[in-house]
């Protein structure tokens, strides 16, 4: 019996403990019972296991500024509460000066990465997107920048009558480096249908990533958790994920991304969102089942840097980041704040036994905080 497993004794996971004990890759059915596990403490050690093994006592953090360029969106999906109609109340498009000036704010200011993602606005095509790229680029000289998702790709992509691969390398010739993660939501068709009809499918998003891995670039990937969506759901989510990621290696990073009801048009009495124990169970089952992604980052702004800090016990190794300004989740009743100091983000850490590392989008590392 090994360590882990002795500490798991009686709580009915003990055969999946010899598995992540032994290095062997979880399956559908594993993934299932962990999510639906009531032993929240029995999960997250395993979890830390795999963690521990990948990281041993190492954390990253980024210091990074989010810009979210319009809010104008055709889609209108169910979850969100940051899209809207051109002529909606709070609707806004920032022009190519303002996203410069949004930029050069910081300037000089230690920033390794810039995260640009918006709506799909029928006024801005692919011309707009580029001279937004080379106004970052000359802005933040040396800045990687990790922006639009894959539903703006393939946006962009029909719009323009163009092959993804066609509109990445010309948003990569154009200055972008890396896609993140979002849009994923969950790639269940049902899920789909239900919370985002009008949105790209799960394989499009997956097919648009393979493509971005195909022309060198690495990206992100994301669930949209606490919803419709069921455990089964989720882990097949999972899977899909992990099987591109045997194909490609592509993917730096999974991020597990909490809903947040109000405002939008699935708000419920009586539902307030995600409770701590989903928000850690997610991060944990996710670290076990993506044997074959190197980070699982917690987005503090989603859920509390408290609760973030906590998942350092539960598989995360990445807390992201200081983001400076961010708009979707608080349009939707994010109750955190805009900004975490990086020396905030360096004590969150080290009071949880950690070495902070500052690094780059590519994990490289920029600083050790010993
Ligand atoms: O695509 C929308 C989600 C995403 C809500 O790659 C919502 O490093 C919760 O993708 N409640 C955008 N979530 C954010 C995102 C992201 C964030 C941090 C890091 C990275 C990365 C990516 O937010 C959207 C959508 O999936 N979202 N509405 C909501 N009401």
């Amino acid at each position: 019996m090994g360590p882990v497993e002795t500490r798991l004794n009686g709580c009915g996971l003990e055969d999946i403990a010899r598995k992540v004990e032994a290095g062997e890759r979880l399956d559908f059915e594993d993934g299932v019972r962990l999510l639906k596990s009531g032993d929240l403490l029995a999960v997250g050690r395993l979890a830390d296991l795999v963690r521990r093994r990948k990281h041993g006592n190492r954390v990253y953090f980024i210091l990074n500024r989010h810009i979210n360029h319009t809010n104008v969106c055709v889609n209108q999906c169910k979850f969100c509460a940051f899209g809207r109609d051109e002529d909606a109340p709070g609707a806004y498009t920032l022009s190519l000066d303002e996203v410069e000036e949004k930029a050069l704010e910081y300037r000089g200011r230690g920033i390794t990465e810039i995260h640009i993602v918006g709506g799909l606005n029928e006024k801005l095509g692919l011309d707009y997107y580029r001279e937004m790229l080379s106004r970052v680029r000359r802005a933040l000289p040396g800045v990687i920048i990790q922006s639009f998702t894959a539903v703006e790709v393939d946006y962009l992509a029909r719009r323009h009558g163009l092959s993804v691969k066609e509109v990445l390398a010309e948003l990569k010739e154009a200055g972008l480096d890396s896609l993140p993660g979002g849009g994923a939501e969950v790639f269940s068709p049902r899920v789909r249908e239900l919370v985002c009809p009008k949105k790209i499918s799960g394989s499009r998003w997956l097919e648009v990533h393979e493509a971005a891995h195909g022309l060198g670039m690495r990206t992100n990937a994301t669930i949209l958790y606490g919803h419709v969506e069921t455990p089964e759901e989720r882990i097949d989510h999972l899977i899909q994920l992990r099987e591109l990621q045997d194909r490609t290696g592509g993917f730096l990073a999974f991020i597990p991304l909490a809903f947040h009801p109000r405002n939008t048009r699935m708000e419920r009495p009586g539902s307030p969102g995600t409770t701590g124990y989903d928000d850690l169970k997610m991060l944990a089952v996710a670290r076990l089942m993506l044997d074959n992604f190197d980070h699982i980052k917690a987005f503090w702004i989603m859920i509390g840097p408290k609760i973030a800090q906590v998942s350092l016990s539960f598989g995360v190794n990445d807390l992201d980041g200081t983001v400076e300004e961010e708009r979707i989740v608080h349009d939707a009743g994010a109750e955190t704040g805009q900004r975490l100091p990086r020396e905030e983000i360096v004590r969150m850490i080290k009071a949880a036994g950690r070495i902070p590392l500052e690094r780059d989008t590519l994990y490289n590392v920029i600083r050790v905080w010993e």
